[in-house]
């Protein structure tokens, strides 16, 4: 296994490096200090052909200027928190009236320290960032770090921790947006979705949850069974951007039969939000054509949005001396594995 660094940009003055590990299979994984962005995940698929299988960019610049959060840890609050506010505090508003994703200025537009990690069967970068008091209206002086570990049998773990020194908010994601086919040569829609998820929050028109839980059977939401994308959003037109609980062994399985790519993704988080990318149409590129609707699927692992209002959902309310702890595991396999 290797752990490389290399200069990848400056920031508002700060210097952002890439680190690109690499396996024994030589499968690599790349990531950025500016915003601990996932940058490239390069894995076989049933032939053996190693090609990128997330969104991303070529230099920095283009994450500074477009990015739809691709391969971003987002937070501290990822969704949407109604109106910004919780209990005597107003959070910026920076969707319509609503807070999103940590606000303007989120840590996925932060440079972070970053430091590799090594050991017997994995190797690592170790993001932190120190988000101050006040930062986008939230108490609390909040120390995060979010590891990535790439394995040798071709796992990315994400783990975080995070601490704060007075009562506030934390629930972040990872961003990444998967398309299996390898270098975006062909849409999400041939993909099939596999989830253990038996409900999903309704949502309304600005994308708040209702606070009602509704179950998938006999919708276009079921995905309790492999399902095609083409079939799913053929049944829902304005595709997905939904947050499903997950129950169970809260197992989310991503498949491309062409390529033979699979993804299966494990978790200790409620929920999942999936965003179809249904509808999107931007100028700039992603491997040389524009980004379009289903050009990729994200998949957010998190506790619900808007869980401050929501007292059936799990709490996101972090205390002084408690430390969060939370993963997300993923890992790509072909059918010969
Ligand atoms: C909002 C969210 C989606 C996604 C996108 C970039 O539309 O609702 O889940 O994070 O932003």
């Amino acid at each position: 296994m290797d752990a490389r660094k290399q200069h990848y940009g400056w920031y508002e003055g700060q210097e952002v490096f890439e680190y690109v590990l690499t396996n024994d299979q030589q499968a690599v994984f790349r990531c950025i200090n500016y915003g601990a962005v996932v940058t490239g995940i390069e894995v076989p698929d049933q032939w053996g052909k190693k090609e990128n299988v997330v969104l991303g960019f070529k230099q920095l610049e283009d994450y500074v200027k477009d990015s739809p959060y691709f391969g971003a840890f987002v937070g501290r609050v990822a969704g949407r928190i109604a109106d910004g506010t919780w209990s005597t505090y107003q959070l910026t508003q920076n969707n319509r009236k609503h807070h999103m994703h940590g606000g303007e200025h989120n840590f996925s537009q932060l440079v972070w320290d970053s430091q590799i990690v090594q050991e017997d069967n994995r190797i690592g970068v170790a993001f932190s960032l120190m988000s101050p008091d006040g930062d986008n209206g939230y108490p609390g002086n909040l120390r995060v770090t979010v590891t990535y570990y790439w394995t040798n049998d071709n796992i990315w773990e994400m783990l975080v921790t995070a601490e704060t020194d007075q009562t506030t908010l934390f629930n972040p994601t990872n961003h990444t947006y998967f398309n299996l086919s390898g270098n975006t040569k062909r849409k999400i829609l041939e993909h099939t979705l596999q989830m253990d998820a038996e409900s999903y929050a309704e949502t309304d028109k600005t994308k708040i949850p209702t606070g009602r839980l509704l179950p998938v059977a006999e919708t276009a939401l079921d995905f309790r069974e492999p399902k095609r994308l083409a079939d799913a959003i053929n049944e829902r037109r304005e595709g997905f951007d939904t947050p499903f609980k997950l129950s169970g062994a809260k197992t989310i399985r991503l498949c491309e039969p062409e390529s033979g790519r699979s993804l299966k993704i494990e978790t200790n988080r409620e929920a999942v939000v999936v965003f179809s990318t249904t509808g999107m149409d931007e100028d700039y590129l992603v491997d040389g054509e524009k980004m379009s609707s289903h050009r990729g699927i994200a998949l957010e692992t998190q506790e619900f949005p808007d869980a401050v209002h929501h007292p059936e959902f799990r709490s996101i309310i972090l205390e002084p001396g408690r430390m969060h702890r939370s993963f997300t595991k993923y890992t790509f396999t072909t059918p010969t594995e």
